[in-house]
């Protein structure tokens, strides 16, 4: 029993996002820390120390054009001799002024032409970084009613995307993206899981959906969304983050640990810890230490797994087939209740790491060493 549920916890693949290591804000502020990366090498460099410590996040998540370099493949190079690897590929169709009125959506054929163009150039980066996954976010929508033909905007966008899907090699997909609202805030263009399932479902196996656990209205239940995903082979991955409010980008596991072990115990529930499902990160760290708030993280979501893990379902089933109300409701509060902080320590000194990752950092040094080191330059954000 606990063999297996070992095994499944070192299969597990947790990806973080470079951008988490630059420095970020928000609209009001973006506060600067000491040590904060000046390019996408230094940004893996700090990726790698989040996979030594915890022996989980062997891959680093690019954002296009914030992670621009000369040499993609150098690059890779580069996060192999770390020890980790390049992970998915997400598209930035947000940033440009030309996107004002939206990007593959907008109503200029030009602007159309520039958006796919920069979806197809992240395609031939996952070419050259060796990349399977690319992340399809838009920020496209409308601010009042009229502004634009809602279903001409499904038109051209089911015109991109089927373009980009084209052009996706043998073994490659891509994940399409969901958000309520923001920065658009009359229609969304891609505002849920029905809109991104109903253009993946008529693209093809290469295209799934991505939930980010931020993007819902308050009160979604997303775990019934994963379960109805996973089930239909549409769940491509996560990104993973909490929030209080709207898209706060807290770290996961922060504000409803309950959730995250709701939402995990479907994943394995619907066998997504072997499914190819991508569990990415996609926070900011405003006002945390970057490097710290990316072990938590990925210490919550194993904590989270663990406990999905741990549930008894033998004897849930039986319950559930009996029509035990209070009992099956036991057997999920039981696992969530369990302590696993134990069993994960023992876990990571099994494999020859620090039972503790944010002691074992914070003694490392290595921040006194990069903020020493990373004088001068401009450090990583927003938009680098
Ligand atoms: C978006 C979305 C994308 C992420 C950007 C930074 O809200 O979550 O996944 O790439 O933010
Ligand atoms: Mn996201």
């Amino acid at each position: 029993m606990t063999t297996d549920i070992k095994a499944a916890l070192r299969a597990l693949h947790i990806e973080t996002p470079s951008w988490a290591y630059g420095n970020s804000g928000t609209r009001f502020k973006v506060f600067a820390q000491r040590g904060v990366p000046r390019d996408p090498y230094e940004k893996l460099a700090d990726a790698a120390q989040v996979h030594a410590h915890t022996g989980v996040a062997p891959t680093v998540a690019l954002h296009i054009p914030w992670d621009k370099v000369a040499d993609y493949g150098h690059l890779a190079a580069h996060a192999r001799e770390l020890g980790v690897g390049i992970g998915a590929i997400n598209s930035n169709v947000f940033q440009d002024d030309a996107y004002m009125l939206g990007s593959v959506t907008n109503p200029d054929p030009a602007v159309r032409r520039k958006a796919l163009a920069h979806l197809l150039e992240c395609v031939d980066i996952m070419d050259a970084t060796g990349s399977d996954t690319l992340k399809l976010w838009f920020s496209d929508g409308t601010n009042y009613p009229g502004q634009d033909d809602i279903r001409a905007r499904q038109d051209r966008l089911a015109e991109a995307l089927s373009a980009v899907y084209a052009r996706l090699g043998e073994g490659r997909r891509f994940l399409l993206e969901y958000k309520l609202f923001e920065p658009a805030f009359y229609t969304t263009d891609v505002p849920d899981w029905g809109t991104a399932y109903a253009h993946c479902l008529r693209l093809g196996p290469k295209a799934q959906v991505v939930v980010d656990t931020g993007h819902h209205a308050p009160g979604v239940n997303i775990e019934f969304i994963v379960a109805f995903l996973l089930r239909e082979g549409k769940l491509g991955g996560f990104d993973f983050n909490s929030r209080f409010y709207a898209d706060d980008d807290l770290m996961v596991g922060a504000a409803d640990p309950f959730q995250l072990f709701r939402i995990m115990y479907e994943v394995v529930r619907g066998g997504g810890l072997t499914a190819g499902v991508a569990f990415m990160l996609d926070q900011c760290h405003n006002i945390e230490p970057k490097i710290p708030g990316q072990i938590r993280s990925v210490m919550n979501v194993q904590e989270a797994t663990a406990k999905a893990l741990l549930v008894d379902r033998d004897a849930l089933a039986a319950a559930q087939a009996g029509g035990d109300v209070l009992g099956a409701n036991a057997v999920l509060m039981d696992a969530y209740n369990t302590d696993v902080r134990p069993l994960l320590a023992e876990l990571r000194e099994e494999t020859g790491l620090a039972p503790d990752p944010m002691a074992a950092y914070a003694k490392s040094g290595y921040f006194e060493k990069i903020a020493a080191e990373r004088v001068g330059g401009t450090q990583a954000g927003w938009g680098a």
